[in-house]
Order: structure tokens, then C-alpha cells, then sequence
């Protein structure tokens, strides 16, 4: 069943592609992976505090994939799941957890 959902959802999101432009391609997104580099590191922590200050501006993924506590708004909280993830604690949120996204 997970098979066709996938091969359901990358088939579509070829056709919306190809309609639509870019704006509808999706991905993989590993939650609390700040840096995109598809894993879960200290890194991410320092992205996430750096976001939460607004010291970078992240696009529409990074944030999304950021906000592991999934109240809507990347903040210091968010910075300390992604720490207790990385230290095997409970609290961590969807840290680690993979969804598509458009
Ligand atoms: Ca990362
Ligand atoms: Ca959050």
C-alpha cells in the first residue's frame, strides 16, 4: 500500500510539474534537517537557533522541516528537540521523522 501512495504521489506531482511549473515539485524532508544534508546533526541545532533569531531567512522546506514540535513557528523549542533527538532523549518531537512536501 505504501509502494502505490508513493507511486501515486510522485505521478501526480510529475503531471503538476509539467503543468505548472517548479512550484509544485516535492521531496523527501528529514524533520529537523536544517541544512538539507538528509541527516541530523549539531549543525541543524545551530540552523534552527539562527532561524529562531532570524539571522537566516529559510525557504518554505527548511522551514517546515524545522518546526519539529509542529506548532507552526521555528523557535528556541524547536532547537531543543532537535538537541534531545541528537542525545537519544524523549521530547525530540517528529525529529528524524521523513514526509513528502511540495
Ligand atoms: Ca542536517
Ligand atoms: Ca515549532
Amino acid at each position: 500500500m505504501f509502494d502505490y501512495a508513493v507511486d501515486w504521489c510522485r505521478s501526480r506531482a510529475a503531471w503538476l510539474s509539467a503543468q505548472y511549473g517548479d512550484s509544485y515539485a516535492f521531496a523527501f524532508v528529514t524533520m529537523g534537517d536544517a541544512d538539507c544534508d538528509d541527516g541530523v546533526s549539531v549543525s541543524d541545532v545551530t540552523d534552527t537557533q539562527k532561524i529562531s533569531a532570524e539571522v537566516i531567512s529559510p525557504d518554505k522546506r527548511t522551514l517546515f522541516a524545522c518546526d519539529v514540535n509542529g506548532d507552526g513557528a521555528v523557535d528556541i523549542t524547536d532547537a531543543t528537540c532537535i538537541q534531545k533527538y541528537i542525545a537519544e532523549l524523549d521530547g525530540a518531537g517528529v525529529t528524524g521523522k521523513r514526509f513528502w512536501v511540495w
